[in-house]
């Protein structure tokens, strides 16, 4: 039988068949990774339950990782929504982080800024315009306001909610998806490190077309899978540069004639964006063997 992995949750996964029947999954031995909406191949064992056989070959694959083990988010997605919020403290590497990853890849992001209702918000929206100047698209709602705007975004296509843990991810879910039943938790819980309110990726289909995947929320987003000579790539604000560099393979670190350090001189990037790369193309490099 096939069907769609709805949930991951370790080493169960809930299976959603094409004529909606579901089944509640394992995984045979010491198979590779089974990620939220991959399409599998499995074996009913008894009512509503399976094992997974086969996992469809992918077209793309969010996931974090470390030296150690890698973490997978969602696969076949067609867009990554990346949800950020004045409160809790805002945790800008991370969202540089998640976008490094949808980057490497290959899927499109989108920034939302929830919680437009606070005060805080205009003042943390306003410091986030920069990446609007990048190209991508940004939008700032709340999710209990008007979510058209981010509604006509996620029409028809699969798209993964990702960022920390509070900043309403899984508000925005029960937002769009009524019957979706996410458990959502309070700030204070949220601003407790470690605690994480969602605790496994799981998939909605969206009134309207598509699908919609919560994820829990991230304390850090480890990038050790990527390659540190490409990792200019993933910075848009980077690339449109990188050919004015005086030598054809600059590592934009400390090369005379470097265009993009350049533009961060004259403020066209930001500082942080810079450092960002920096920092991360020197952790890649001294983890390389
Ligand atoms: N003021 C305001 N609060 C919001 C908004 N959206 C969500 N919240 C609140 O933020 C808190 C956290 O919301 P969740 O949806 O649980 O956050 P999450 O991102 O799913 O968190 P994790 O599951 O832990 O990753 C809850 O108290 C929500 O009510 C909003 O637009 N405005
Ligand atoms: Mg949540
Ligand atoms: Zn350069």
């Amino acid at each position: 039988m096939q069907g769609l992995i709805v949930s991951a949750h370790g080493k169960r996964f809930g299976v959603e068949t094409d004529s909606g029947e579901k089944y509640a999954c394992v995984i045979r031995g010491k198979k590779a990774g089974v990620a939220c909406n991959d399409t599998v191949e499995f074996s009913a064992l008894g009512p509503g339950e399976g094992v997974i056989e086969h996992i469809a070959p992918r077209r793309n694959l969010l996931y974090r990782s470390d030296e150690m083990r890698s973490k997978l988010l969602a696969a076949n997605v067609d867009q990554a929504v990346i949800v950020t919020a004045a409160t809790p403290a805002p945790r800008p590497e991370l969202i540089d982080r998640c976008l490094i990853a949808a980057a490497a890849a290959g899927i499109p992001a989108i920034l939302v800024i929830n919680k437009a209702d606070l005060a805080e918000t205009a003042a943390y929206a306003a410091s986030q315009a920069h990446y609007r100047t990048m190209g991508y698209p940004l939008l700032t709602l709340s999710a209990q306001g008007d979510l058209t705007a981010l509604r006509a975004v996620l029409h028809g296509k699969t798209s993964i909610l990702v960022g920390t843990s509070g900043v309403g991810k899984s508000t925005l879910l029960n937002a769009l998806v009524p019957d979706a039943g996410a458990k959502t938790g309070d700030i204070s819980t949220a601003l407790d490190a470690g605690r994480h309110t969602t605790t496994h990726a799981n998939s909605h289909a969206l009134p309207d077309g598509g699908r919609l995947i919560d994820s829990p929320g991230m304390q850090s987003f480890g990038l050790a899978h990527l390659n540190p000579d490409r990792l200019s790539d993933y910075f848009p604000d980077f690339s449109p540069l990188i050919g004015g560099c005086r030598f054809y393979n600059c590592r934009h670190l400390q090369e005379p004639g470097c265009a993009v350090m350049a533009a961060v001189a004259e403020g066209r990037i930001a500082k942080r964006r810079w450092q960002c790369y920096r920092d991360l193309y020197d952790a890649l490099k001294s983890a390389a063997p």
